[in-house]
């Protein structure tokens, strides 16, 4: 049973981030948190990423610092933690309930088969040194990112959103992770079930102040 105190959260992100995920599970929790922000690829201001050191060696958004100073981090468990810390938001089936293993299933891909993938994407040079390399692997990268979209998109069951009638954190994550490269233009061609699915986030009122300040539909957003 998770416990909950309700002190002060105090969570690590960026605008554009996967860390945008957990912004929006804790606004539709209703949990106020504050806010760190830590561009942790920005090589011009590295000082802004270092922020984040603070709570996570790994040098990566998101990190959560919980009231009594415990640090989460791994967005996926952090996503998972809202589920159960907030029980009363719904924003996924608790344990026990149907759809759990779904959801510990498809949040788990996401983490492990897609977000990790851009720590290489993001900066080829940290698996292959010589440059000419370079975009080959990125190319390939993205390949396998839209694959995996497309085989999640075949196995998933969705209502109105992927585990049922009201959104989730899947939700949540699939549509932030699904707006960084290859973006959301190849996503819909590729996952086209799920591509109803993350408008439907896109378009929930209750996060357009969210969507507007930290992650923009911007001109061209869609890729
Ligand atoms: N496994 C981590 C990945 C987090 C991650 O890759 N965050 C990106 C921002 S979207 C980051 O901080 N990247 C910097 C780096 O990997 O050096 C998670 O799921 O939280």
């Amino acid at each position: 049973m998770t416990t909950r105190d309700d002190g002060e959260l105090t969570l690590f992100s960026a605008r554009g981030s996967g860390g945008v995920a957990v912004e929006a599970a804790l606004t539709l929790a209703g949990q106020p948190y504050r806010l760190v922000d830590a561009y942790t690829w920005d090589k011009d201001d590295p000082q802004s990423g270092d922020r984040v050191l603070a709570a996570n060696p790994m040098r990566q958004v998101p990190a959560l610092v919980l009231p009594g100073g415990e640090v989460l981090t791994e967005s996926a468990a952090i996503l998972l933690w809202i589920v159960e810390a907030y029980p009363e938001a719904r924003l996924g089936p608790l344990p026990g309930a149907p759809g759990r293993a779904q959801l510990l299933r498809w949040v788990s891909f996401v983490s492990a088969a897609i977000y990790s993938l851009y720590w290489v994407k993001d900066d080829p040079s940290r698996l292959v040194p010589d440059p000419a390399g370079h975009e080959a692997l990125e190319s390939r990268v993205l390949d396998r990112i839209a694959e995996c979209w497309g085989k999640m998109d075949a196995q998933v069951e969705p209502a109105a959103f992927l585990l049922g009638e009201a959104p989730s954190v899947l939700d949540l994550y699939v549509a932030v992770v699904s707006r960084f490269r290859p973006r959301r233009r190849r996503f819909y061609a590729v996952a086209p079930r799920m591509a109803e699915v993350v408008r439907r986030v896109d378009g929930d009122p209750r996060l357009a102040a969210l969507w507007a300040e930290r992650m923009p539909f911007g001109p061209g957003w869609e890729g």
